[in-house]
């Protein structure tokens, strides 16, 4: 192992045994884009306007270039990352880990940093997806395969309504399904009282028909107590899916919760990876894993988050931290290579974006994502947009340009 990440690697070349440099990591860069969101997305516990897009590009010595995307909600609102940490985080701990090292061996890179560097999830998540999409472009070979081989080429996609007013949301609701872009749609409630919320529920859903799939996210909003009178009504309005209402550390709660339900609960917050899963699969917590791969720790631990689902009998869902296209783009290739995707997948990230960072937008349609099947990632970043929404190119500009009365 050592060798391998030492920068020089005994190997076979042409049929000679020789000693020959391999593809080392030269440098990362990281940026922040903020970018608007198409209307304020209301979560229990906060409102967005915009998404913060951490964007990681790892140089390789070949010239290979790989990219990858840290993204959270709201600042430190949801999980314990910002932005502007993930960006620290991986110039001043992970960049000086990486570099020099042999960049031909994501897997064995990311050890490398693991025995280093604890949590920071969402940023070992950049930083792996970065050194997958080099490898994939090196090797000709699109993410899903270097996991392990993709089983589908496209993925149902939900849409989540949250624009916190009940009309709003069936009309975004009805427009979705008549463009054929969504025809299954989550709620985020847990803002206002349990009353209000199953009854904007029922509405939705009561016009919406029995065709269409309604679910809620809480985001941990209720007590047990309420989540218990809670999820019985929202039941009989029709709802299919509870997502995490409680606290992630309530475990027993979300067991007992489980144990009563009579529509499917599924974890979110209360999974961080495959240690998660298996105790919320020991203590039968949860129907169906919400799998993030930031949340999980990264793309290989999301492999594994589902395969101790697998093993469980729970079902799986493709969540998302409501990334850009290389984040969104980089959960599709894991999800593409799970067996089982039940409940679908919510990676509908780039939609509620104003601006378009890819120079090939994601392709959506018949209600589902298309996995690309070109290398690495398959998507490539828009040098100029990125230009633009870069949020140091104020301060950059300001540093560069002479300032007035200077000689
Ligand atoms: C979450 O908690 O699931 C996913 C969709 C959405 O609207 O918010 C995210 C976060
Ligand atoms: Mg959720």
């Amino acid at each position: 192992m050592t060798a391998l990440l030492a920068g020089t690697a005994f190997c076979i070349a042409r049929g000679v045994y020789g000693r020959m440099s391999p593809t080392t990591v030269e440098s990362l860069e990281t940026f922040i884009v903020d970018l608007p969101t198409t209307r304020s997305h209301v979560l229990s516990m906060a409102t967005i306007h915009r998404q913060s897009v951490v964007i990681v590009r790892i140089h390789c010595s070949d010239g290979t270039v790989g990219t990858g995307e840290g993204t959270t909600i709201g600042g430190l609102a949801y999980g314990d990352e910002s932005p502007e940490g993930m960006q620290l985080a991986i110039d001043t701990y992970f960049a000086p880990l990486l570099r020099g090292i042999d960049a031909t061996h994501p897997a064995l890179a990311m050890r490398h940093i693991a025995g280093a560097i604890v949590g920071n999830h969402f940023a070992k998540c950049a930083v792996e997806t970065a050194l997958l999409d080099a490898a994939g472009r090196r090797t000709g070979l699109p993410v899903s395969e270097l996991l392990g081989g993709r089983l589908r080429d496209r993925l149902p996609v939900l849409w989540t309504l949250a624009s916190g007013d009940t009309e709003h949301d069936i009309a975004e609701a009805e427009e979705m399904i008549a463009r054929r872009r969504h025809n299954a749609f989550k709620l985020k409630i847990g803002r206002r009282t349990m009353a209000q919320d199953v009854e904007h529920v029922g509405a939705i859903k009561k016009a919406l028909g029995s065709q269409v799939s309604v679910r809620v996210d809480l985001n941990m909003a209720w007590s047990e107590s309420v989540a218990r009178r809670g999820i019985a009504m929202l039941a009989d309005v029709g709802c299919d899916l509870v997502e995490q209402p409680i606290d992630r550390l309530n475990r027993a709660g979300m067991a007992r919760l489980r144990a009563t339900s009579a529509i499917p609960i599924m974890a979110d917050e209360a999974l961080r990876g495959p240690q998660d899963a298996y105790d919320l699969a020991v203590r039968a917590a949860a129907d169906v894993f919400s799998v993030k791969i930031a949340q999980s720790g990264g793309l290989f631990a999301a492999t594994r988050v589902q395969a101790i689902a697998d093993a469980a009998g729970i079902a799986l869902y493709g969540g998302t931290m409501l990334e850009a296209g290389i984040g969104t783009i980089a959960s599709a290739h894991v999800f593409a290579t799970f067996p089982e995707l039940a409940f679908g997948t919510e990676l509908f990230g780039p939609l509620l974006l104003t601006e378009e960072i890819l120079t090939e937008p994601i392709a959506y349609n018949d209600f589902a994502l298309v996995v690309p099947d070109t290398p690495g990632l398959g998507v490539t970043l828009d040098e100029d947009r990125l230009g633009f929404f870069r949020r140091d190119r104020v301060s950059r500009a300001t540093i560069s340009a002479p300032g007035p009365g200077s000689a």
